[in-house]
């Protein structure tokens, strides 16, 4: 899976090659993410099974109702045998699996996502399978159907031309070694070197911070010391935003991504466009209060913040969307 995944996605592949010219000595996965289609048995199950069978367990879903998305994760089997390598060679990452609840879409779009699982036969059977040889389990679609689901869910326009292909890697900043673990300056370090990064618009958010101030300003008029406190957090959280950087409600989970690359497609009926893959993430999880005297060396992954955040992951979904491709760096 990672091989199609650094073919196919030569933004991934270089910006793993620049992090390992700095740090040369192990690069570990956070987790990997894939899409599915909620329907007819090709959904989160198709592609989980492999990793229960292997020893994954099942953790918490999250649902993305405006997206129409539901998702779960998986938490790897404790082993030690594989901690010395890079990437798939590393510790065993997380994995996320997303599926699109297609009985919500309208009944055109579900009409084209129901024609092409039928197609595929039995392919769910074989959805790792075909996620390692970089294959559709169904046909090529017509342009005008990749269209018409696009106008309606990115999403599932993604799933019908990329199918089970690697959505992402994700890699785990906190465990390197240089400056670099700080998602802050790796992200500084991967826009220096001319990538686009995820970002959702600025002017916006710049527009919600004034009004949350008016909001907290007038609520805690009277308290100074409560108002200067909220204001600093509102201040952190604004400035990770707008350096793309999403964080969770107890700011221990912090993440970024880069924006997707495109690949020409040839559709069914002829027409070659380009379309989205695959992007980077980059994650920093932080040791949890309760572990917060241990030293450096004593800190182990089991000690830092786990699992998903919906809204960073709302997020992150953007970046395979028109509005980031098509955004000015
Ligand atoms: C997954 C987006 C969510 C995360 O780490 O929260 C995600 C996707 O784009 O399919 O990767
Ligand atoms: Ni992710």
């Amino acid at each position: 899976m990672e091989t199609v995944y650094l073919n196919r996605n030569p933004t991934a592949k270089s910006i793993l090659e620049l992090v390992s010219s700095v740090d040369d000595e192990q690069i570990c996965y956070d987790h990997l993410a894939f899409r599915t289609f909620g329907v007819n048995g090709y959904g989160i199950n198709s592609l989980a099974s492999l990793f229960l069978d292997y020893g994954y367990t099942q953790k918490e879903e999250l649902r993305f109702p405006a997206k129409k998305l539901k998702a779960l994760w998986f938490s790897p089997p404790n082993s030690s045998s594989q901690d010395g390598g890079s990437g798939v060679n590393g510790p065993l990452p997380r994995v996320f699996i997303s599926e699109l609840l297609v009985d919500q879409l309208s009944p055109r779009a579900q009409e084209i996502v129901r024609k092409y699982t039928k197609k595929s036969g039995s392919g769910n059977k074989y959805a790792a399978l075909a996620s390692a040889l970089g294959s559709l389990t169904w046909e090529k679609p017509l342009y005008s159907e990749f269209q018409q689901l696009a106008g309606e869910s990115e999403y599932a326009a993604w799933t019908l031309v990329n199918g089970y292909a690697l959505n992402h890697v994700t890699i785990s900043t906190h465990r390197l070694k240089s400056n670099l673990r700080n998602i802050k300056s790796l992200n500084e370090f991967i826009k220096k070197n001319g990538f686009k990064l995820n970002s959702d618009g600025g002017v916006l958010k710049g527009l919600l911070l004034l009004q949350t101030c008016i909001t907290v300003l007038l609520e805690t008029a009277p308290m100074l010391a409560l108002w200067r406190y909220k204001m600093l957090k509102l201040f952190e959280k604004f400035n990770a935003s707008t350096s793309s950087i999403s964080v969770s409600p107890d700011g221990l989970l912090l993440q970024s991504s880069t924006v997707a690359d495109s690949m020409p497609c040839s559709f069914s009926d002829g027409v070659v466009e380009s379309v989205p893959c695959s992007y980077i993430e980059f994650a920093e999880r932080l040791v949890l209060p309760q572990y917060k005297n241990l030293s450096e060396s004593e800190i182990k992954e089991s000690h830092r913040r786990d699992g998903f955040e919906v809204g960073n992951a709302d997020k992150i979904f953007e970046s395979t969307s028109k509005e980031q491709l098509t955004r000015r760096a």
